[in-house]
């Protein structure tokens, strides 16, 4: 066969592409029937397509290019590092110095006493750490029977069986016998879904102390941690009400619930600060991370934990560890992002000039006659599609039927805009200016035009 090149006909790529790759979330024989959109190449925040098709990309790849695309800094440490150790393992009593220096460079940007590192390759597998480290830790405390997990409906804490188990998405839970034992959920704090005519902070509230109800049905004695996304990514950009997190916080604090902040979204400057838990004043005993850690350069994730987990746990042999945990090539690139971010102010950047002018852009998307809600934190941000503003009423078509619509409204005006139901959302890389913005506010108007148009014409402009 041919070399499979850039230089391929987009058909070619496409036909080999359905016939040998099994895409992810994907329905792998629809796709086939319309052709992935094959990426060749980008740079900043524009990707460009085989057919030279330029893209902005709001979603910086799957939330994580934070610094933007075709940095060469992180391509010649990655080359550097392969060069001097591609790769040495950290279980046998050994380490190396991307290693050392990647995990002081973490503990110093962690908040509190977050100290101490356990790398994964991704957030997943951060998160199965997690599910036996907190485990492990209570039974080396002398409380065994504390094992239970609670998290949230609608959480997504990634797709392996012990992450998809902590995560709250029914349809993953449907296929391959999930959950694992001993997670339980708690509603989650949406309020434009599930908040009714209440009140916005007395439903966080509401929610956050289901947590407390979940507890006492539980016994305290039996419930090792509870995991949250400190606002919901994958779940549609669900920014909670201001009342939720120190009442959560309040109840960790109360019941000896270990708290596990998933920052794999949230983390590095996703919010205006280094880590969410900064921005919503949570102290967490652990956070995830991966993501834009490396901003998707290389994959790396990990678990940050705290002092006294790091010395509970110091007692005994953890069993658990991954062949690419602390993968040097990984790290040596996560800590190059770093130096970028900082260097460049990224965090300063967000939180001073991206996410206020983003922030005023964006709400003022609540005014189209298609959206029901414009919400924002940083530069994470989501529309709700409604048939109706006044009552926030869903549309009477299967959910995600407008959104995708308004998805391929975008795709076809160069905005990558992703829909979750019937919600749509952006996360783009940190680095956009204020002309990107304009840009990114001008396509995604035009796509909402457009869908409204389409919607309308197509009868789907029907309420629940
Ligand atoms: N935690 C959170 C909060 C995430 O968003 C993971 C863990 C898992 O990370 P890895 O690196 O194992 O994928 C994630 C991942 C989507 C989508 O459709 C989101 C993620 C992954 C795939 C798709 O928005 N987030």
């Amino acid at each position: 066969m041919n070399k499979i090149t850039n230089h391929l006909p987009t058909k070619e790529l496409q036909a080999l592409d359905a016939a040998h790759h099994m895409h992810p979330f994907t329905a792998n024989g629809d796709l086939a029937e319309r052709g992935a959109r094959v990426i060749t190449r980008a740079s900043g925040v524009t990707l460009t397509d085989s057919d030279g098709i330029k893209i902005m990309d709001a979603m910086a790849g799957l939330w994580c290019v934070n610094i933007g695309y075709g940095r060469e800094e992180l391509a010649e440490v990655a080359a550097r590092q392969m060069r001097e150790l591609p790769y040495y393992n950290t279980f046998f009593m050994t380490t190396h110095v991307p290693a050392i220096a990647l995990a002081k460079k973490l503990a110093d940007l962690a908040p509190g006493d977050l100290n101490h590192v356990f790398f994964s390759g991704g957030g997943s597998d951060a998160n199965d750490t997690n599910i036996r480290l907190v485990r492990t830790y209570w039974a080396q405390k002398g409380k065994p029977s504390k094992q239970v997990i609670i998290s949230r409906h609608n959480a997504y804490h990634g797709s392996s069986v012990g992450s998809a188990s902590l995560g709250g998405m029914t349809g993953m839970h449907a296929q391959g016998g999930l959950p694992i034992p001993g997670i339980e959920y708690i509603d989650q704090p949406h309020w434009y879904a599930e908040g009714g005519d209440s009140d916005p902070e007395e439903f966080g509230l509401e929610r956050a102390r289901q947590l407390e109800a979940k507890i006492a049905d539980l016994g305290e004695e039996n419930v090792a941690a509870f995991i949250a996304e400190p606002v919901q990514g994958a779940g549609g950009v669900v920014i909670p009400p201001a009342s939720y997190w120190p009442e959560i916080q309040r109840i960790c604090d109360a019941h000896e619930i270990l708290l596990i902040a998933d920052e794999v979204i949230t983390g590095f400057g996703r919010t205006g600060n280094w880590f969410a838990s900064q921005t919503y004043g949570i102290r967490p005993d652990i956070m995830t991370i991966a993501k834009g850690l490396s901003s998707g350069y290389a994959p790396i994730g990990g678990s940050i934990v705290s002092d006294e987990i790091a010395a509970v746990m110091a007692d005994c042999e953890f069993a658990h560890g991954y062949t690419y945990s602390a993968h040097p090539v990984s790290a040596a690139v996560a800590l190059e992002n770093l130096r970028i971010m900082e260097e460049e102010k990224l965090v300063e950047h967000v939180r001073d000039v991206a996410a206020p002018y983003l922030k005023e852009k964006w709400e003022a998307l609540a005014d189209h006659p298609l959206v029901g809600e414009a919400k924002i934190v940083g530069m994470m941000a989501s529309v709700a599609l409604t048939p109706d503003k006044a009552t926030r009423a869903a549309f009477a078509s299967d959910p995600g039927t407008v959104g995708f619509i308004c998805r391929d409204r975008c795709f076809a005006n160069n905005l990558i805009m992703r829909h979750v139901g019937d919600r749509m959302i952006i996360a783009p890389s940190l680095i956009l200016t204020r002309d990107d913005i304009d840009t990114l506010i001008e396509r995604a108007t035009k796509s909402l035009d457009e869908t409204y148009a389409q919607v309308k014409a197509k009868g789907l402009l029907v309420a629940k």
